[in-house]
């Protein structure tokens, strides 16, 4: 008993379990991916929470129907009882979904009011542009602004971008050129889509974030990183036939390594990344020799 019962539970375990990396999703995940802002953070605690709610409900109602079908079955029951009326029971299933719901919509709109408020003084900011069927990056309030378009990596430019490492580079989540952000800052993204484009939207999954990119219409939503890494995420909005290649990744880094990519990529951005890839990428490759 007491052993498949752990064996059950190392089961569910495994299933649960996100990836070390924490940045992409993995295999076989069925829960959400490691949370890295403290919005996110939320969202995984709000959908746990809410799961004690929708659990024991379904178990209930199915309880009924499985009652109500083998108890008051035609030959169990040949003479159907005529009521129509519980003044009890009628109390019970009013009042009952009133306090679920009272009890969702609180930490829901808590929630909502965090991710609608936008800080006040953002340390950056950065205009998302989507067009079909890539994304364009810029950073605004700076003297020379830096933007660039980021592309899906395909697979016969991952030898010269350097990038051939797959647990790193996924395939169809890997770009070409990755947001780069500093950790622990207030970022405020600004997004929208190109003026005679359709809708896209920006999401970022492990940020809790997921904006829509409208034509003509600038959205904007915010976060803060509390670790380094390389995030995935995806267009989620249904924008055309290569809706499924125009991924999205940031690179959250030290404020220094930011600040250096920064500077050097207006004049050089190839330049830029190289610099940023040997600081960030070669310490995470070594680690993993080590422990081989
Ligand atoms: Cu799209």
């Amino acid at each position: 008993m007491n052993r498949a019962f752990a064996a059950i539970a190392a089961t569910i375990c495994l299933l649960f379990a996100s990836g070390a990396g924490a940045d992409q999703p993995v295999p076989w995940q069925l829960d959400l991916q490691q949370p890295v802002t403290s919005i996110m953070h939320e969202i995984k605690w709000f959908s746990h929470y809410t799961l004690w709610f929708i659990v024991p409900i379904t178990l209930l109602v199915l309880a009924l129907l499985v009652w109500v079908v083998v108890r008051y079955r035609a030959s169990a029951n040949p003479v159907p009882s005529r009521t129509s009326h519980n003044t009890t029971i009628e109390v019970v299933w009013t009042l009952g979904p009133v306090l679920i719901l009272l009890f969702l919509a609180i930490p829901s709109f808590n929630l909502l009011n965090a991710q609608l408020t936008m800080p006040e003084n953002p340390d950056v900011t950065v205009k998302a542009t989507a067009t079909q069927w890539l994304w364009s990056y810029e950073y605004e309030g700076m003297e020379n602004p830096v933007g660039f378009d980021s592309y899906l990596l395909a697979d016969k430019d991952r030898e010269k971008a350097g990038k051939e490492d797959r647990a790193r580079y996924p395939r169809l989540l890997a770009v070409d050129n990755e947001l780069v952000l500093p950790v622990n800052k207030t970022v405020r993204m600004l997004v929208t889509a190109a003026p005679t484009d359709v809708i896209h939207a920006f999401a970022m999954p492990a940020f809790g974030i997921k904006i829509d990119a409208v034509p003509g219409r600038l959205n904007e939503t915010w976060f803060r990183a509390e670790k380094e890494g390389l995030y995935y995420g995806q267009c989620s909005e249904l924008c055309g036939k290569d809706h499924a290649f125009m991924p999205i990744a940031i690179r959250v880094v030290s404020e220094d390594q930011y600040k250096t990519w920064l500077a050097a990529a207006g004049s050089d951005l190839p330049g830029a990344y190289r610099q940023l890839m040997a600081a960030t990428d070669a310490p995470a490759r070594a680690v993993a020799v080590a422990s081989n």
